[in-house]
């Protein structure tokens, strides 16, 4: 898949969602995960670019970031896009609250919940930590919404074949998926079975 992707806006408020004008009008696909857990760096690299802010400083990002792609090469940003990226804030930074309802900001769980255009849903979890109770949360309740999802295990370079088999097998348990892809933004490992989950889910 080739895409151009557009920054279209930082929403502080659910009222700041892009509405439902054409230029908006496509399936989306929200990032979510623990702040650090590499969001904005995976979108990066499925898009090849460096649209999406990394930052070496947890918590930062405190707005969901929509972006825009278009099928191609060329920007035709006055058409229908074919998807919607959104790069949502980072939970599991604040050392007072573990939990992911106190700490996330109010309008994560409006988005979630009411987003009508959302079609997926890619949690992250790192593989080069234990699996984290605020994750096994927002996995369950994706699950409780009937949220499509899929898990992916981040900076899977880090770790050698074995010890990233044994991380896979033990978040596979500790949440209850079937499936998690591992990926890497660094080598791009993973990033073609993630792009094909994420074309067959929102076709
Ligand atoms: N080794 C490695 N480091 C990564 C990878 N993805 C992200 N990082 C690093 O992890 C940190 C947080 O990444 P970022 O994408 O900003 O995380 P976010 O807070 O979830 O958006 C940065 O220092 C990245 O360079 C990866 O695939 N491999
Ligand atoms: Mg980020």
């Amino acid at each position: 898949m080739r895409f151009v992707p557009k920054f279209l806006l930082s929403a502080m408020a659910p009222a700041h969602f892009p509405g439902t004008a054409k230029t908006y009008d496509a399936p989306e696909v929200a990032f979510l995960g623990r702040s650090n857990v590499g969001k904005s760096s995976l979108i990066n690299a499925l898009l090849g670019s460096k649209e999406a802010k990394v930052s070496s400083t947890p918590g930062r990002t405190r707005a969901i970031n929509f972006f825009a792609l278009h099928e191609g090469t060329t920007q035709k940003f006055s058409q229908r896009p074919s998807l919607i990226f959104a790069d949502l804030p980072g939970y599991g930074y604040a050392k007072i609250s573990k939990s992911i309802s106190a700490e996330w900001p109010t309008f994560i769980e409006p988005y979630l919940n009411e987003r009508d255009q959302l079609a997926l849903c890619v949690c992250l979890v790192d593989t080069n930590i234990p699996p984290q109770a605020n994750d096994t949360q927002l996995i369950t309740a994706l699950r409780q919404m009937q949220r499509p999802h899929v898990v992916v295990g981040t900076k899977a370079d880090r770790l050698g074949g074995n010890q990233l088999t044994k991380s896979i097998a033990a978040l596979k348990k500790a949440h209850g998926e079937d499936r998690i892809i591992p990926v890497s933004s660094k080598t791009e490992d993973g990033m073609k079975a993630l792009w094909a989950e994420i074309v067959s889910l929102v076709q």
